[in-house]
């Protein structure tokens, strides 16, 4: 029996960092696996009108033509992927519906040092190309994602308690404590959301939420080399403890039938402020403003950002 459950904790241990360490080179296989608590709810923002940075309108999917299996024989998604994407930057794959000639993608895998397996199982492919897990969005192509199927971020909830001058916590209108988490407001439409971002090829996704918090809410792209070293040190209390509060689908108004927006999101609480009290937040990178904000289920924030920190405020017993 007691080598059962030491089997069992191995297992556990193993597939752990199996799953927060993605490919880190052609041999690794990073697992998939679902969120904790959260199951996400039927996309909507993947739904909008018109697609981000652009004129194109989507087709018009209705909530119950959604998933994939509901026959939609109507339906016949606009196709576009950004010029920005076609020129091919670092980040982006080949347009493999038109060039043939490129390698294949490995799907459902680590395709060298890229991570192409979804947090929510396996995907389907259909001609060639990666089904958005969560159903129809009303555009094919990649839009502005760079890879076709998952498109892998993380995202660091940074939270502390809300307190007066004198160190009181504040309660809100229900009687619980409020609880205030760094948020940034994204440059490209000006919406306020946690300041994660997209894990780089072969990174942890523990190093991207740092590396992201680090560039878009202390802006250390523009810190010297001391002031660097500095902030690694004092990030290093700061991140050294984080309960992970979700992993998978995102729904991102990027999203498209054939690429999509996944994510693990992390809180790094600050019960007494003594860490994050002596940090200045300064936005940087991606982000035009920092602040911290108090959480509450009425903020409208970026993607399903305001389902994690749900998620937050109940594990803390928070004001929501
Ligand atoms: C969201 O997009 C993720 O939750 C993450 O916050 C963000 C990553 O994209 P960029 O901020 O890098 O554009 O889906």
């Amino acid at each position: 029996m007691l080598r059962l459950a030491i089997l069992v904790l191995v297992l556990l241990i193993w597939e752990d960092i199996l799953g927060n360490r993605g490919c880190m080179g052609n041999k690794a296989t990073a697992v998939a696996r679902f969120s904790p608590g959260m199951k996400p709810k039927c996309h909507v923002k993947a739904r909008c009108e018109i697609y981000p940075r652009s004129q194109i309108k989507r087709f018009p999917v209705p909530d119950d033509k959604v998933p994939w299996t509901t026959n939609f024989s109507e339906y016949k998604p606009v196709d576009y992927t950004a010029d920005s994407i076609l020129k091919r930057p670092v980040y982006a794959d080949p347009d493999i519906r038109t060039e043939k000639d490129s390698p294949p993608l490995t799907f459902n895998g680590c395709d060298g040092k890229i991570n192409r397996v979804s947090h929510m199982g396996k995907y389907e492919i259909v001609d060639g190309v990666p089904r958005n897990p969560q159903g129809r969005t009303g555009l094919k192509g990649r839009g502005q994602l760079g890879r076709w199927g998952p498109n892998h971020a993380a995202d660091p909830v940074v939270t502390r308690w809300k307190m007066d001058e004198s160190g009181k916590t504040l309660n809100g209108s229900d009687g619980r404590p409020v609880l205030q988490f760094v948020s940034v407001q994204r440059r490209d439409n000006h919406q306020w959301a946690i300041p994660g971002g997209m894990v780089d090829a072969g990174e942890v996704v523990t190093a991207t939420v740092r590396r992201e918090f680090g560039e878009e809410a202390l802006n250390s792209m523009e810190m010297s080399p001391e002031e660097k070293k500095r902030l690694e040190k004092e990030l290093d209390q700061l991140f050294s403890t984080g309960r992970e509060i979700y992993r998978g689908y995102v729904d991102d108004p990027r999203n498209t039938d054939n690429a999509w927006m996944e994510t693990v999101a992390f809180n790094f609480h600050d019960e007494d402020n003594s860490c994050f009290g002596k940090i200045k937040l300064c936005a940087g990178d991606d982000a035009m403003n920092v602040q911290w904000m108090d959480l509450s289920g009425s903020l409208d924030l970026y993607a399903s950002h305001i389902d994690f920190l749900a998620e937050v405020a109940k594990n803390h017993n928070a004001s929501w």
